[in-house]
């Protein structure tokens, strides 16, 4: 057994398995073994998932060929493979944090798993955002999807959610996986660009696959560009299934929802503080946590009967498709709460391994191409990765809920001390006293959703799949003006990067498809003709726009969350500072003081106000909002200094308000600021600098770019 016992408790646990429920018979079909064994002693995967059946691997009927997602015999199976054959590489880039998920509502009828049923249950919880696409030390602001994945220490073993911070995905079969990430990485010749979608391979990868098309919208969007982890939505993407205590199955989807919004920076911005600060997210999300600002989400999710999911116009498996949640309203079951920086990054951070696989009874895998094979290929990963099929002993991959114990034995690393002979079963060595380890647990433990599957091997696409373009197009026509304008930029922006003509043409002619406005406002953006459209495998049709799918408008106003940087200068008024800082930090957000000098600035009164933050290394870009306090000196001297120069030019261009006293005023003009509703002047009260800091000023873009 891998889990430590004291002596008392193993002659315990020896006395009480004196009959073995073996005894029935092996090889039957596991229809023999019926009673249920006791927590403590039921056999379990390496990740605590108790085992219903240990003699038969999971097939396609009786006489049918084995089936990839039996997680149980390729966990077995590799784990013995791998005994003797330990590889390290290395893994890419993300931050994570300790936290406790809380169950709200009981999903009780549709799951017999307990994390979903307990209603008022804290379960410890780990969750590590990740780039995708750059390298472990690349920068935290690219372009790109960010990854969500939560491990649930349940009582029933782990439950690991590997998610995303988009509902969708670019390619619908697992096969396509390799490509699309290697189109998406570095090129193979160059070595570069390092995190970056804009260059020719990934371009040409996806004008290719119309099938991306979706995905593409929402990468394009500034869901791609956060402005926190605390602020990304979360999506299991992947179709689940929930499992009922009778095994009736019913479709799952997950969602993760910020209760601080969803918010995005703007694209110069992102490209900024790449170069002011590569550790941006990692460094806001342990801040915040650190000073008991605690991130929440809520967690929701969208069920579906089988009935339900044939209705919808498009095929539930396929994970290039979302369902709105105007059709299918999402329910909040739970909250997420993280509230912990991990003690050291490569322990827990680097060391923690994910997979899809880990799920207590009662959520179960849907037949979706995309998520069957990624049952296969988190273990795998790791195996290389961590170097050891021992990987699930690392503290934090260990399940915590409850004890963890088969008969998988030794390889690289092994740090549990097994007792006794038992390595095997079954076995009758319970009969000559001895401890004969844990049994298969047939009633509580995890059982598959019987789908029927006989069919045909093929390698083929279902038809059902063959719509690439409506759920684009639904994305894309429920944007609010100013998302589209972003969306149209971003497009024009990374095809401006592709070096192949053709390459820009394909992208365009399918993106006829999705909207003829969409397609010419980028071809207009680079200066091309449009090119005739692709033909289509499924003729796309107009779906309801989703207002759900928007971020403009959708996240409260407040300051909660938000960083305001104060810049001053040496004889500024200490009371205006006071104002500013006061009424931001009740309002929820985080204040620093910026000044020339880190060692702070003497005031009109005389007293010191020491700096958080020196001007050179404190661009705007790092702030949500900015004040300005400075002296009529102050600020003469400021305008010979760049940096001051741009930390009003960028806050005005990146739509933030800013807040000025009088004798700022002509560092506002050297930038070029304009008068509007977010620049606003300091007085006694800072009442109406606070109420514009709560939000973006929308209303100021088309002044600062030139919209595509
Ligand atoms: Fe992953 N993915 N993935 N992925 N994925 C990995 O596993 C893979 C996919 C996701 O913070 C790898 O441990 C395949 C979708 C996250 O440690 C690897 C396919 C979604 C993380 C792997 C997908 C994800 C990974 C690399 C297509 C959203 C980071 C390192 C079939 C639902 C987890 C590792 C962390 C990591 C394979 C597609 C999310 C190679 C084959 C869709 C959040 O195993």
């Amino acid at each position: 057994m891998a889990r430590a016992q004291t002596p008392a408790s193993r002659s315990k646990a020896a006395a009480s398995r004196a009959k073995p429920s073996v005894a029935a018979g092996v090889g039957d079909g596991g229809e023999l073994h019926q009673s249920a064994s006791a927590p403590d002693q039921r056999i379990t995967t390496n990740h605590g998932v108790p085992i219903s059946d240990n003699q038969n691997s999971l097939k396609a009927g009786r006489r049918g060929p084995s089936l990839l997602e039996d997680f149980v015999l390729r966990e077995k199976i590799q784990h013995f493979d791998h005994e003797r054959i330990p590889e390290r590489i290395v893994h890419a880039r993300g931050n994570a944090a300790h936290g406790v998920f809380e169950l709200t509502e009981s999903l009780a009828g549709f799951s017999r798993a307990k994390v979903l049923t307990e209603v008022g249950e804290q379960t410890e919880v780990f969750v590590r955002f990740s780039t995708v696409a750059g390298g472990a030390g690349s920068v935290d602001t690219p372009r790109d999807v960010r990854g969500f994945a939560v491990k649930f220490y349940t009582k029933e073993g782990n439950w690991d959610l590997v998610g995303n911070n988009i509902p969708v995905f670019f390619i619908q079969d697992a096969i396509k996986f390799p490509d699309l990430v290697h189109a998406v990485k570095m090129e193979a010749d160059r070595g570069y660009p390092q995190a970056a979608s804009a260059h020719d391979t990934f371009w040409d990868f996806i004008g290719l696959m119309p099938e991306s098309t979706h995905m593409v919208m929402w990468q394009m969007s500034d869901r791609t560009i956060p402005r926190s982890y605390r602020m990304v939505e979360g999506f299991g993407v992947n179709t689940f299934r929930l499992l009922n205590d009778d095994d009736e199955a019913v479709f799952v989807k997950f969602h993760w929802r910020p209760r601080l919004g969803t918010q995005s920076t703007c694209w110069d911005e992102a490209v900024k503080i790449a170069g002011a600060d590569a550790d941006y997210l990692r460094r806001d999300l342990y801040d915040a946590i650190d000073k008991g600002d605690f991130p929440e989400w809520d967690f929701a999710v969208q069920i579906l009967t089988q009935e339900e999911a044939d209705a919808l116009p498009f095929d539930i498996l396929d994970a290039t498709k979302l369902i709105p949640e105007e059709l299918h309203p999402l329910r909040v079951i739970g909250k997420l709460t993280l509230n912990r920086n991990p003690d050291n990054f490569f322990a827990e951070t680097e060391q923690v391994a994910f997979l899809p696989t880990n799920m207590p009874p009662g959520i179960d895998v849907s037949e979706d191409p995309l998520l069957q094979g990624r049952l296969f290929s988190y273990q795998d990963t790791q195996l290389s990765r961590l170097g050891t099929v021992n990987f699930h002993q690392i503290p934090i991959n260990q399940a915590k809920g409850c004890p963890f114990q088969n008969f998988q034995r030794d390889g690289q690393m092994q740090m549990a001390v097994p007792r006794g002979r038992a390595n095997y079963e079954p076995n009758s060595l319970a009969e000559a006293g001895e401890d004969g380890g844990p049994r298969e647990d047939p009633v509580g433990g995890f059982r598959s959703f019987q789908a029927p599957v006989e069919q045909a091997k093929v390698r083929l696409r279902a038809e059902t799949f063959a719509d690439h373009f409506s759920q684009a197009r639904m994305f894309f026509r429920s944007q609010t003006e100013i998302e589209q304008a972003h969306l149209v930029g971003a497009l024009v922006f990374e095809l401006s990067k592709v070096t192949l003509e053709h390459v820009r043409l394909r992208v365009l002619a399918n993106l006829r498809n999705v909207d003829e406005t969409l397609a010419s406002r980028v071809a207009d953006g680079l200066g091309m003709a449009l090119p005739a459209a692709s033909a289509p495998a499924s003729k796309p049709f107009d779906m309801e726009e989703s207002p759900a799918l928007r971020i403009v408008g959708k996240y409260p106003d407040t300051l909660k969350g938000r960083l305001i940087g104060i810049l001053v200068t040496d004889g500024a008024d200490g009371a205006v500072v006071a104002s500013v800082r006061t009424s931001s930090e009740a309002a929820g957000a985080q204040v620093q003081i910026i000044a020339p000098k880190i060692g702070g600035v003497t005031l009109r009164d005389g007293s010191k106000l020491k700096a958080d933050r020196q001007l050179q290394g404190a661009p705007s870009v790092l702030f949500d909002a900015v004040a300005l306090v400075l002296s009529d000196a102050g600020c003469e001297l400021l305008l010979g200094e760049g940096a001051a120069v741009d930390f009003v030019k960028d806050a005005f261009g990146h739509l933030k308000a800013i807040g000025h006293n009088p004798a700022a005023q002509r560092l506002l003009d050297k930038a070029g600021v304009e008068p509007d509703p977010g620049v606003i002047a300091l007085g006694k009260s800072s009442k109406g600098f606070c109420a514009a800091a709560a939000t973006r000023q929308w209303n100021r873009e088309s002044k600062v770019r030139i919209l595509a």
